[in-house]
């Protein structure tokens, strides 16, 4: 799983690229870029001209960008040091073959969206008791929006209305970003084959769960439509101009519009016509705002290997210093069971109506994003790192999972005393700083890469 996986470079390509499988008309892929830049505010400008940032080098930034927010990027005066086409944004993976509309063959083991229902309604059929699976809403083409319910209180879970704390986790704001769908889906494969274990059961006895792992079915379908990945981010909503889609981490209401967000409808980071104009947005909000006993929420993304915590739309820090402490003390303690690295969403870079700002800064509830393996495009697949990796993802975040669920209670308990059953004896993994020679495949440069060496177990 540590394999380095090489990213497939560029082949041309035209305006539309079809697969020979199946005859989906898709858009033109965006380019994987490399921007100069060194500093928080810097990133901002770039994230502001519509560039999705994926990863931060000392030196710059590599992201995706649509032409409109390339051409604003150097407009702006910031150098562009490579770009990189896909052939097909396979991420050095075979196509799909015969089989249209699903994942290429060697990554069968990711979830498209029916089979993703499928095992949901595995999951509760098998334990109905206890999990039920909850209809949320419909996205833009009309796909249901589905959470898993797991609640050991009969009439907790049927009225869909708990007294006990909530925990939530959310994957697939973004489409591309595939492991953030299998992660979450894992951990409710996990609570529930692992019901009697006493540690989970007492969790599972005093807890509200709610696990959402496909928030963005139209983009992720979409991205798999050909056989081969689309490197798809936004939901499918027809905007005014004749392009699609919408960031759904950038639709949020909580300053809305106030930076690392764009209002070009073609950019990568498009923040829609409004707060919350997206159905996918409007049914998270509808379903948070009626629990009001949700107190920890989850949202996972894809990649870096990143523990990030509000603000995301300010530089400023939380203001509240006890709230402060809660996330800087959980962040890293979920970073020694992890190894990712914990830090306030905005030294990234700023950007603004992104779930967590919204949940936290509008409903009060302790939001984390987490950004799952690998650390790296080039080196790891980026958004596509292949199936091999799922088990030792979900392994290194099972812990921060289940830490969450158990702090919903009351997250101010991290400030009292350490928790002793989390692994107080784990070790975090070894880190150590490396650079990483030419692959022969980025254009000659090098990146600083933190390296890890794995977590064991
Ligand atoms: O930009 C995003 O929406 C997230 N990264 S991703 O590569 N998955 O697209 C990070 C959001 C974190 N929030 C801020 N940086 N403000
Ligand atoms: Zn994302």
């Amino acid at each position: 799983m540590n394999t380095p996986r090489m990213v497939a470079t560029a082949l041309a390509i035209g305006l539309f690229s079809l697969s020979s499988s199946a005859a989906v008309q898709t858009e033109e892929l965006p380019k994987y870029v490399n921007i100069a830049a060194k500093t928080k505010e810097q990133r901002t400008l770039i994230a502001n001209a519509g560039v999705s940032i994926e990863a931060i080098r000392s030196d710059g930034i590599w992201g995706f960008a649509r032409p409109n927010a390339l051409a604003r990027v150097k407009k702006a005066g910031f150098k562009v040091l490579s770009t990189h086409s896909f052939e097909t944004g396979r991420g050095g993976h075979q196509g799909g073959g015969m089989s249209a509309k699903d994942f290429p063959s060697e990554d069968s083991r990711f979830h498209n969206y029916n089979e993703l229902i499928t095992e949901l309604d595995t999951l509760a059929g098998k334990h109905s008791d206890i999990a039920k699976v909850e209809q949320l809403g419909k996205t833009t083409e009309g796909r249901k929006i589905l959470a898993l319910h797991i609640n050991t209180t009969p009439i907790e879970l049927q009225s869909g209305q708990s007294t006990k704390p909530g925990a939530v986790f959310i994957g697939n704001h973004h489409a591309r970003e595939h492991l953030s769908i299998e992660i979450p889906l894992m951990l409710a494969q996990h609570l529930l084959a692992k019901r009697n274990d006493p540690a989970i059961q007492k969790l599972l006895e005093t807890r509200d769960i709610w696990i959402l792992p496909m928030l963005n079915p139209d983009g992720s379908e979409y991205d798999i439509a050909t056989g081969d990945y689309q490197m798809w981010r936004k939901n499918r909503a027809k905007n005014h101009d004749g392009t699609y889609g919408v960031d759904l981490n950038r639709n949020y209401s909580y300053f809305w519009n106030h930076g690392g967000a764009s209002n070009d409808p073609s950019d990568e980071t498009y923040m829609g016509t409004k707060p919350f104009s997206e159905n996918e947005t409007q049914a998270v909000k509808a379903f948070v705002e009626a629990h009001k006993n949700f107190k920890i929420l989850l949202s996972f993304h894809t990649f870096s290997e990143l523990i990030l915590y509000p603000w995301g739309h300010t530089y400023d820090k939380i203001n509240k210093p006890r709230d402060l402490q809660v996330y800087e003390t959980m962040a890293k303690q979920m970073s020694k069971w992890n190894g990712y690295t914990p830090q306030q969403s905005s030294d990234l870079y700023i950007a603004s109506g992104d779930t967590t700002d919204w949940t936290y800064g509008q409903q009060g509830i302790f939001s984390f994003t987490f950004e799952l393996s690998p650390r790296s495009m080039w080196f790891g697949g980026g958004f596509y790192p292949g199936e091999g990796v799922i088990d030792k993802v979900f392994n290194d975040n099972l812990k921060p999972c289940l830490y969450m669920i158990d702090l919903a209670d009351d997250p101010y308990r991290v400030l009292a005393k350490p928790l002793m059953s989390y692994g107080s004896s784990y070790q975090a993994p070894e880190k150590f700083i490396s650079k990483i020679q030419n692959d022969g495949q980025n254009n000659g440069l090098f990146a600083d890469v933190l390296f890890e060496k794995p977590a064991k177990f």
